[in-house]
């Protein structure tokens, strides 16, 4: 068979994947997915399980299949929405998440002695705040063996996890960032700001960065935008925007992972054959940061070199 050094987008072509979040274990990437069934329920967001895909090279994946659902979650009923993993001490953790059967979002931690699951069920949720922001977890533990789990929309609020990484420090409880326009540019979302969800928080070169799903003034659908800080709890200074709206549908959501020397950007689109709002596709752009350790805006592509 021909050997094949390209893959293209999207990566997923047998079912409609979203929210990308890839995490590096070792020599291997694993990409964690949401799930948009092909029949929607009341023509909104069908999602019910998370899934798991690896690769060594970028072209060749591996499908891990359903690593953890709704059904895992005895305290929620719906919105398997977009997750994010962590490893510690051995034990692989995945924050997602849920719409919980007494009403209101929460985050979900799902937990593994294997990256590519099978997850279980803390029991009951890590963040609940009793509203609709608790969506969209970021994870980072930082050199100094603090952890970090960001969140929201509309409003960017974070904990600080617990060692245990699946309890947070209650005494300093959920802590709002200001929601200025020097930290996420002004938008049309509710804060007034461009900042939407979907947050992914990471340091590079001692630089802290937050990637997020944005509104842009007068625009409907999300473009990525990112903020930076030389503190892992702000304040956030405004980058810039990482990728334009056209995608084909009204979200985006940004994973971003370095691997084996090269950058990646996963996000999503409509791409897939009856791709829609509701039907969507995680693709990956490679990208490099530029010597002041900013990012130029990313254009959406065909797809990805096989690396070794
Ligand atoms: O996929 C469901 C939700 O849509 C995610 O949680 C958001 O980030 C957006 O992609």
């Amino acid at each position: 068979m021909e050997e094949q050094n390209f893959r293209k987008n999207p990566i997923i072509t047998d079912i409609y994947t979203a929210d990308p979040a890839p995490t590096v274990y070792g020599d291997t990437l694993y990409l964690y997915t949401t799930h948009d069934e092909d029949e929607l329920i009341n023509d909104f967001y069908t999602m019910k399980d998370w899934r798991c895909f690896s690769t060594k090279d970028m072209v060749n994946w591996t499908d891990h299949g359903v690593i953890f659902s709704l059904d895992d979650i005895a305290w929620a009923d719906d919105r398997a929405w977009a997750p994010q993993a962590i490893e510690r001490n051995g034990k692989y953790y995945l924050y997602c998440p849920v719409h919980k059967r007494n009403g209101g979002m929460a985050i979900a931690v799902g937990i593994s002695d294997n990256p590519a699951g099978p997850f279980k069920d803390l029991g009951h949720p890590l963040v609940d705040e009793g509203d609709w922001n608790d969506i969209d977890p970021t994870v980072f533990i930082d050199d100094d063996d603090q952890a970090y789990l960001y969140f929201g929309n509309p409003e960017l609020r974070y904990v600080l996890l617990n060692e245990d990484m699946i309890s947070y420090d209650k005494e300093i409880g959920v802590v709002k960032i200001p929601m200025t326009e020097e930290s996420f540019a002004k938008g049309s979302h509710d804060t007034g700001t461009s900042y939407g969800e979907g947050p992914w928080f990471y340091k590079k070169n001692g630089i802290y960065y937050m990637v997020y799903a944005a509104f842009g003034v007068d625009k409907r659908d999300e473009h990525l935008a990112y903020s930076t800080s030389d503190s892992p709890t702000g304040p956030w200074k405004y980058g810039g925007i990482l990728m334009t709206e056209e995608g084909g549908v009204f979200t985006n959501h940004p994973g971003i992972a370095d691997f084996k020397g090269h950058s990646y950007l996963f996000y999503h689109t409509g791409d897939l054959p009856g791709g829609s709002l509701f039907h969507r596709s995680v693709c990956v752009a490679e990208f490099k940061y530029n010597e002041d350790g900013s990012i130029n805006t990313i254009p959406k592509c065909d797809g990805v070199e096989k690396i070794k």
